[in-house]
């Protein structure tokens, strides 16, 4: 069984955050080690409290994690501060040959901030460039870009490509925020420009954002190429939409 190393949030809703990451691993058969970076008391209305864990001990945490079994693959979800950005760069650069999916996880779908501006600024200066693939939505994307939300498939090619051109070794530009009859996703690199499409499910559900970065980490941790573990992480998605 391949193992995976989830960083992030709790969410008490159990809608998103780590709660959603542990039970997709759960289904997806993978065994889960954690770092918790923040404690989050919500409901589906919005996020109520947020805590902050130390820096110092999510760095304990990882560090822990990868002394008790080799990890396969590290999923990054809420990060919440800067400081917390630094110290998970810092503690992956000591394991340098496994595979990051970083989901920018910005904030919540109810608006509240999940992550503040040093802490943007950070993750673009020392966490992209050791990620394998980075997973933002449409709203994220144009967020981390300076720029306003790609409005069609032509502009999120070319946020994607920005985003890129920023450090990122893949982008899969999320394409759920978009209308249309299908969800469509880009996966660019220097390598490759994929499409990847379903029909679009008619359904609103937290967490897709974390469950799709975990399967994701999952199907990288199971031996995967980069476009066959998204292809396998939209199924996944698609799955859990159709309910
Ligand atoms: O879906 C992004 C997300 C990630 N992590 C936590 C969250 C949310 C959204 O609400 O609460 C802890």
């Amino acid at each position: 069984m391949s193992a995976v190393l989830v960083i992030a949030g709790t969410d008490s809703s159990g809608g998103a955050g780590l709660t959603r990451d542990l039970r997709t691993l759960a289904h997806l058969d993978a065994r889960p080690l954690c770092a918790v970076t923040a404690v989050t008391a919500q409901s589906d209305a919005g996020v109520l409290a947020t805590h902050v864990v130390p820096a110092s001990m999510v760095r304990a945490q990882i560090e822990a994690a990868f002394a008790t079994c080799p990890v396969d693959a590290v999923k990054i979800g809420m990060l919440a501060t800067g400081g917390t950005v630094r110290a998970v760069a810092h503690s992956l650069a000591r394991h340098p040959l496994v595979p990051v999916v970083l989901d920018p996880v910005l904030a919540s779908s109810s608006g509240s901030l999940l992550l503040d501006e040093l802490g943007r600024r950070e993750l673009l200066d020392v966490l992209l460039p050791r990620v394998a693939v980075l997973t933002p939505n449409i709203p994220e994307a144009g967020i981390l870009l300076g720029t306003p939300a790609a409005a069609n498939e032509e502009e999120m090619l070319s946020q994607a490509r920005a985003l890129l051109a920023l450090g990122a070794r893949a982008v899969l530009l999320k394409g759920g925020h978009a209308s249309g009859r299908d969800a469509v996703d880009l996966l660019v690199s220097a390598r490759l420009t994929r499409r990847l499409s379903a029909p679009r499910v008619d359904a609103e559900l937290r967490g897709t954002g974390c469950a799709l970065a975990t399967a994701i980490a999952a199907a990288l941790a199971s031996g995967l190429d980069l476009e066959a573990a998204c292809v396998r992480g939209k199924d996944h998605v698609t799955g859990l939409l159709r309910g």
